[in-house]
């Protein structure tokens, strides 16, 4: 038994490593190539979408031409769905923050899978706030060095081959990518949970995940969605609880990401309407950038690597992009037509910066059918400076990451569209 496990394996290192050594990775504009977009206003039958009421048949068409071809289904919430205060400190962060760490059940009983999430708010808002919600990769307690955060339970699984304290670890290991304080000084809520609380990041991490511990409930099979689904399904119940919380304003829940989760967050916005604000943070293939264009990482390349993310069907686009029925353009249309900000970085060249930028610019018809704005321009802007009103787009000087800067640049975009 344990040997064909390791047999397996080896076929398994052996494929993606071949696969890997054969493709070459196109860095080079010139060597792009000529693509063509599958028309995001066009119907099935050929008609094309001429207003706002019309768009709302596309727009059926376009969700279920992802969820068939790249993401999966996406289930409703479980009926026995509820929240549990672990800990409330009035107190937080010396005083300038309210902080709630709460058990999201997804079932009735309390023995069965949860995801732990932590909301700050603003000490003394004094009226409902706009929320931050997104997934963070390390534990909540990896998000700000606040030694009351509640260490994650799952994230130790990631950790088995150290001998380091889980604590010492990962507490505030991430801060610099979620501005907490500057947040809250600036009056919004941070509300986060870990990923590996819905599913563990590795191949065989949807075994313990709710693809399979939740299947009954949710009356879905673990090969009818991937772990970008089901990370996407968890940034739902974050906005199930914020609805219940009198000290949010649920009409204002900015669903944000960065990276392979900044694919969850734009699946999670096109799916889930309540989300008022949808931000992709250097989210790259299979996120914001058109999977047409040859630069960077390649359709072929993520699902090799990465066989958990997407549903089997999308691996039979592997070095056949072009026969896929959507582009990324198409996603981001999805969250018309409401504000939506893309963000690249100039040495996140895998992600295909100018990959982002075009599929932002391509899904601006829609968002022109309400009335709205979108990047108002043709051309990649310079390095450092945020276009666009309700589509906006930045490249940032440095590397794949989510920074002060991109956050300055959130809160602009948030405070000028939602408020
Ligand atoms: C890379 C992957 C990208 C991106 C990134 C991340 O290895 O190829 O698609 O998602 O990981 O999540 O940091």
């Amino acid at each position: 038994m344990i040997k064909r496990a390791f047999f397996i394996a080896i076929a398994i290192f052996v494929c993606v490593s071949f696969s890997e050594a054969q493709e070459t990775f196109n860095y080079d504009e010139s060597k792009v190539g000529e693509y063509t977009l599958p028309p995001v206003l066009t119907l099935s039958n050929g008609k094309v979408v001429a207003n706002a009421a019309e768009w709302q048949s596309r727009r059926e068409e376009i969700l279920n031409l992802f969820r068939q071809n790249v993401y999966g289904r996406i289930p409703t919430k479980p009926d026995g769905l509820h929240f549990e205060m672990r800990r409330l400190d009035e107190q937080a962060l010396s005083g300038r923050a309210i902080s709630k760490q709460i058990r999201i059940y997804f079932t009735k009983e309390k023995t069965g899978p949860h995801m732990d999430m932590i909301l700050y708010l603003p000490a003394k808002a004094g009226h409902p706030v706009p929320v931050f919600a997104g997934l963070n990769f390390k534990g909540n307690q990896s998000i700000h060095a606040d030694s009351s955060i509640i260490l994650s339970e799952k994230h130790p699984e990631l950790l088995k081959n150290t001998n380091k304290p889980h604590d010492q670890l990962t507490r505030g290991e991430q801060a610099e990518r979620w501005e907490v304080e500057t947040l809250i000084g600036k009056g919004y809520g941070v509300a986060t949970a870990y990923y590996g609380d819905l599913e563990l990041d590795y191949l065989e991490g949807w075994k313990k995940g709710i693809r399979t511990t939740l299947q009954t409930e949710l009356g879905i099979t673990p090969e009818e969605w991937a772990a970008i689904g089901a990370w996407a399904w968890g940034l739902s119940r974050i906005m199930d609880y914020l609805e219940t919380d009198e000290q949010v304003d649920a009409g204002k829940v900015i669903v944000h990401g960065h990276s392979r989760l900044g694919k969850a967050a734009l699946w999670a916005g096109a799916n889930d309407t309540r989300f008022a604000a949808v931000i992709s943070n250097n989210s790259g293939e299979g996120g914001a950038a058109l999977s047409r264009r040859w630069f960077g990482e390649t359709t072929n390349r993520i699902n090799t690597r990465f066989p958990h993310w997407f549903i089997d069907k999308y691996k039979t686009y592997n070095n056949n992009a072009s026969a896929l029925p959507v582009d990324q353009h198409m996603l981001l249309a999805l969250i018309a037509p409401r504000p939506l900000y893309v963000a690249s970085a100039t040495e996140d060249l895998w992600a295909d910066p100018k990959g982002e930028f075009l599929a932002a610019k391509n899904a601006e018809p829609v968002y022109t059918l309400f009335g709205k704005k979108g990047l108002g321009r043709e051309e990649m802007p310079p390095a450092d400076t945020s276009i666009g009103e309700t589509i906006r787009y930045h490249i940032r000087t440095g590397k794949h990451n989510i920074l002060l800067f991109d956050w300055l640049q959130y809160i602009d975009f948030v405070k000028e569209n939602l408020e």
